[in-house]
């Protein structure tokens, strides 16, 4: 836990030290000289003579070596981890090469700027204690990051490429400002709000490095972010963002879904604070930076999307008595970035949302029978999951499934009559069952550790667990009204099975197991919980990889990879569930050739999420749903137009499929009934 502020003993409290910054530049710094004539890099000089509060504002900590979990969590902090220390005042190559003088000078800056500026006593308002960990590693290795955890400031110690990640004063005053953020507007680090809080990090962490290190607006660099974090390439190259990269809502706001970047919060923060950039450079630092604190500390509200806070830097500028003119320029700032009122409308969801902000990660959909089973969180993701049940029709409202009982409850599924799903809990995992007609909730199996890809039909459960004996995965099922429990490759050694679909007591499954000479083989199989048989799918000998299974009246249904040398598309094979009538339903090369990465299928169309190569995040390369008859014939359609991401397609019945769309920057549970056909 944060160690208590004590009391100074009577020594000297501010003592000028000196170092060096990375740059070269030699600092002065203040640091106290503890009653064992120590030097310490704490700095007691901030805080103003008349302060009710006592002891160090600001302590910079030597975490060289230790692991960012420990550190990361207000509740957590390295075991044993002292204040950076120094027999002598004058502070040798250890500390710059450390990142302790720049982080402890530049967390100085910071707090001056927000003291001088806007009269803020410290990040919280209340001449909080200012706490920096220098230096920590991940899994031993260089930690190329840097963090406010909601009590301190966390950075990696770099190494190769990045220096200690203090190294630039923009990043320091970004992570202290997410400080700033929350004890002001508190804005809620996911979707569009995440995106408004990294926008105003950067801004005054931009605005703190200029000022810290003289540097002006017209500099062509002034809008990079963290140029100066880099040990062998240049600022432009090195920089992660660019205040000045003219991105818009229209052309470059990306549409990912919670489980990347928390709904894109770095990804679409330049958007944002390109608009408050820009009127920077119009309004002048001094007036700019006053409307941008006003509106954070007075205006600005927790869930506020780019629409509430353009208008709270617009309110806020009119407060402060900007003319008509500097309100003409702020209007003017947002309009070039896209940020107007309705800007949403204009992207052209065609979906409809059925539950809005479902801020889970990793834990998919459940559809089946008119009623879809899905986890959910609070607004920023950070509360453990519990099942929420409603109709696929978005008619009515969703019913609480999972006790609240502080697990994470995950993987949820339903086949209309039966609400499946796992209790993770830090005892271990329960298979949990409850019928949606009503009645409590159920514990039908207990084993396993690495749960996942829960189906249910009618009395039969199916999921992927661990197989402690053989330190493989398998697919393990429960008869519910019998009590049967088994895995339907009947766990021989060495066999693996996932990716399980499932229907009248029929699963299919990808598995890989040995053949009669001893090597490997990938294929699909169907068990039959009735009669306990297995029949193989007609999949090629030499495929080179199985994805996901389905099973419908009409038929088996997966992936299939038998060229690895293309760019990764897949094809997607069916067969009667006997084996016999293989049809390609799409291939895996020419047209209709799909990058199918999931699969989801009805008695009337099978749905396909494709995934096309990527090396950075774009629309065009995030998942996409694809529908098509089960024969193959007509071609894939486009589920939906949204340009976002659409991920974890789930087919209920007909045509109608559910998933979780990216789209608008909130990840929202949609729906559509029939594909929209090309977009
Ligand atoms: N450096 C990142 C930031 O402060 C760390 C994070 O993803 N939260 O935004
Ligand atoms: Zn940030």
């Amino acid at each position: 836990t944060t160690p208590q502020a004590s009391p100074a003993p009577a020594d000297e409290l501010v003592v000028k030290g000196t170092g060096t910054r990375y740059n070269g530049e030699k600092t002065e710094v203040n640091l106290y000289k503890n009653n064992k004539g120590i030097y310490e890099m704490i700095d007691y000089s901030k805080r103003a003579a008349d302060s009710p509060y006592q002891g160090p504002m600001l302590q910079t900590y030597d975490a060289r070596g230790h692991e960012v979990a420990s550190a990361s969590g207000p509740d957590h902090w390295p075991n044993g981890i002292k204040t950076f220390q120094s027999e002598t005042p004058e502070l040798g190559a250890d500390f710059t090469d450390s990142g302790a003088i720049d982080a402890h000078w530049a967390a100085g800056k910071v707090y001056d700027y927000y003291k001088n500026h806007f009269d803020r006593n410290s990040l919280d308002g209340k001449d909080g204690a200012i706490y920096s960990l220098v230096g920590v590693v991940q899994n031993g290795q260089p930690y190329d990051n840097a963090f406010w955890d909601g009590a301190k400031m966390v950075y990696g110690q770099g190494g190769g490429d990045y220096r200690t990640f203090s190294a630039d004063t923009d990043v320091v005053g970004h992570e202290m400002t997410h400080g700033v953020v929350e004890h002001t507007a508190n804005l809620v680090y996911a979707g569009q709000s995440g995106a408004m809080n990294e926008a105003l990090a950067d801004y005054f962490g931009n605005a703190i490095d200029l000022e810290a290190n003289n540097v002006s607006m017209d500099d062509p660099d002034a809008g990079l972010l963290g140029e100066d974090l880099c040990t062998t390439l240049g600022p432009r190259e090195c920089a992660l963002r660019d205040l000045n990269d003219g991105a818009t809502t229209s052309k470059n706001f990306i549409g990912a879904t919670y489980g990347g970047d928390n709904g894109g919060v770095h990804l679409n923060s330049t958007i944002f604070s390109g608009a408050l950039w820009d009127m920077r450079e119009d309004l002048g630092s001094d007036l700019a930076d006053k409307i941008v604190y006003r509106a954070l500390s007075a205006y600005m509200t927790p869930l506020d999307g780019f629409t509430e806070g353009r208008a709270a830097v617009i309110a806020a500028a009119q407060e402060l008595g900007a003319t008509k003119a500097q309100l003409n320029t702020v209007k003017r700032s947002f309009d070039a970035h896209g940020i107007v009122p309705g800007w949403e409308k204009a992207l052209g969801v065609d979906t409809d949302t059925i539950l809005n902000k479902v801020n889970v990660a990793g834990t998919g959909v459940g559809a089946g029978g008119g009623k879809y089973a899905v986890s959910n969180s609070n607004e920023d993701g950070s509360e453990p999951y519990s099942v929420w049940l409603g109709n696929t029709s978005g008619k009515g409202q969703p019913q609480l499934m999972s006790a609240n009982n502080g697990d994470f409850n995950v993987y949820a599924n339903t086949d209309g009559r039966t609400v499946v799903w796992a209790d993770y809990s830090s005892t271990g995992i329960k298979i949990m069952a409850r019928p949606v007609k009503g009645g409590p909730a159920k514990v039908i199996d207990g084993l396993g550790s690495n749960v996942s890809g829960l189906v249910v039909d009618g009395d039969y459960v199916a999921y992927t667990a661990s197989n402690p004996q053989y330190g493989v995965t398998n697919v393990r099922y429960v008869n519910m009204r019998t009590g049967a429990v088994g895995l339907v490759d009947d766990g021989r050694p060495y066999n693996i099975s996932g990716l399980p679909s499932i229907k009248d007591g029929k699963i299919a499954y990808a598995k890989v197991a040995p053949d009669a000479n001893g090597e490997f083989k990938v294929g699909v199989e169907v068990f039959d919980g009735a009669t306990g048989a297995r029949t193989e799918m007609p999949t090629p000998d030499d495929t080179e990889g199985i994805g996901q299974t389905a099973i419908t009246d009409d038929g088996v249904f997966w992936i299939e990879d038998d060229d690895v040398t293309d760019t990764g598309q897949a094809a997607v094979r069916r067969a009667d569930a006997d084996g016999s009538n293989p049809v390609t339903v799409t291939p895996e090369a020419g047209e209709g050739a799909l990058y199918a990465y999931s699969l989801t299928a009805s008695d009337d169309a099978v749905s396909i999420t494709s995934t096309p190569p990527a090396t950075w995040w774009a629309n065009d390369t995030m998942a996409k749903l694809y529908q098509v008859a089960p024969d193959g014939k007509g071609g894939p359609q486009r589920m939906s137009c949204n340009r976002g991401e659409q991920a974890f397609g789930v087919a209920d019945e007909g045509r109608r499929v559910l998933w979780l769309d990216g789209t608008t920057g909130y990840t929202n549970l949609v729906k559509r009934d029939r594909p929209a056909g090309r977009c």
